[in-house]
């Protein structure tokens, strides 16, 4: 009986696939709404990025708080350069110090187990930046499941692609709720042991830079009392280092735009950058509640974050204006006559620590295979100030 039902069910596959040979076009937009209609948004499969999401201001009307292109065509051409708007980025997020690991994991790959190599696509090919030169972000998902308020990308990552063992398939479903939740779950398993950290890379700037072109007027709240050190271009020492008495100090509420002048003295974004590009450790881990806040006083908007991941990563635009390219806004936004400027955005990814491939002194396991799967679930609710 079994047997008959899979020989039927296959046969059912294959007349559906026969007549339908077209491949769904990645760049097609998947609209989705709540069903209460709170918030709204776009999804594309390519890189499972969401390019628009709609959540309402104090006044009750819809702005576009994420960062993105109008023309589709620009995140899988890269013309406009490589900003990484709110795609998944993978097989593993953030940056690799010189591209390599071993497993079991070494500091700095220096250990007796099994090297690999990664495409190394920053700084001059020394490191590796989310997941090599071809990253999740810049693939053909499959969409696999879609409803009105729900959707489901899916990618396989063949083994060995961009030097990364085994073969990964991750699933990441977008689900609008009612009272303006965003739901955002992923899944993976792995064929063998791979290092696999997901995160997703949103650029939010919660005014729909309609009030303002800066984020003095964006508040920040994070429950984190260390973060993580890194060199001149941005790759983890090994050292946790305490906020205590420095402008990554979020603990207490305070203006996001306001903050940056003063890391300049601190260079904690990297070799003569000023701003933030930083990797936080939460200090109640998966507990459940919000953990991480930021709201417009402008707008009235707020995002809360509730997240089972351990870290955040939060870079403040401090390089996506390029004179020679400069990215025209959405029409949403203002644009396409301006262009989006340093220090306007806001990048919020919630993470496993960065690098911990590279030193085991953070104690985290990032090695998945056939017999650990990897989860990141996150949900982002957004209200009105009172
Ligand atoms: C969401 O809101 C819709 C429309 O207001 C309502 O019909 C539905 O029951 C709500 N769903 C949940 C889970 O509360
Ligand atoms: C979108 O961008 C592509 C690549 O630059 C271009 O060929 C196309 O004409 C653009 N489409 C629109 C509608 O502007
Ligand atoms: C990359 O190479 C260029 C040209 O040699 C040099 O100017 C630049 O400083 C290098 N960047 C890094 C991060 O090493
Ligand atoms: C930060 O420094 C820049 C460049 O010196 C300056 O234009 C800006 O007004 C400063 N911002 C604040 C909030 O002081
Ligand atoms: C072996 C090797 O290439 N080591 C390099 C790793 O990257 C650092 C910078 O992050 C270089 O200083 C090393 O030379």
């Amino acid at each position: 009986m079994v047997f008959k039902a899979l020989v039927l069910a296959s046969l059912v596959l294959n007349a559906v696939a026969v007549s339908t040979p077209r491949a769904a076009d990645p760049l097609a937009t998947v609209a989705l709404a709540a069903p209460d209609g709170s918030i709204k948004a776009n999804f594309m499969a390519w890189g499972a990025t969401t390019t628009n999401l709609w959540v309402k201001d104090k006044n009750g009307k819809f702005r576009d708080v994420l960062l993105g292109w109008d023309n589709h065509t620009l995140y899988q051409t890269q013309a406009d350069g490589h900003p990484y708007f709110a795609p998944v980025v993978g097989r593993y997020a953030n940056r690799i110090r010189n591209g390599t690991f071993t497993i079991p994991i070494s500091k700095d790959a220096s250990g007796p187990g099994k090297k690999f190599q990664i495409v190394e696509n920053e700084n001059n090919g020394t490191d590796t930046l989310h997941g090599g030169l071809i990253g999740y972000d810049a693939r053909a998902w499959s969409t696999i499941k879609q409803s009105a308020s729900s959707v489901t990308f899916q990618l396989v990552d063949p083994a060995g692609f961009q030097g990364f063992p085994g073969e990964v398939t991750t699933e990441v479903t977008y689900t609008l709720e009612n009272k303006s939740q965003w739901k955002i779950s992923m899944h993976s398993t792995a064929t063998e042991l791979t290092p696999i950290m997901l995160s997703g890379h949103h650029y939010w700037n919660l005014e729909a830079y309609e009030e303002s072109q800066d984020l003095n007027s964006h508040i920040v709240q994070a429950e984190a009392s260390r973060w993580v050190a890194t060199n001149g271009l941005l790759i983890p020492t090994g050292k946790l280092n305490s906020v205590e008495g420095t402008p990554l100090d979020f603990r207490k509420p305070k203006s996001l735009g306001l903050s940056i002048n003063a890391t300049a003295a601190l260079g904690n974004c990297g070799t003569g950058c000023v701003g933030f590009d930083n990797a936080w450790v939460y200090d109640r881990p998966n507990c459940g509640e919000s953990v991480f806040s930021i709201w417009s006083t402008n707008s009235g908007i707020k995002l809360d974050v509730t997240t089972d991941q351990i870290a955040l990563q939060i870079y403040s635009c401090n390089g996506i204006f390029n004179p020679d390219l400069p990215i025209p806004r959405k029409a949403d936004q203002g644009g396409p006559d301006v262009f989006y400027q340093d220090h306007s955005c806001v990048v919020i990814e919630q993470e496993s620590i960065i690098d911990a491939i590279n030193n085991p002194e953070f104690g985290v396991n990032q090695i998945y295979g056939p017999h650990r799967s990897y989860n990141w679930e996150s949900t982002y609710a957004f209200s009105v100030l009172k």
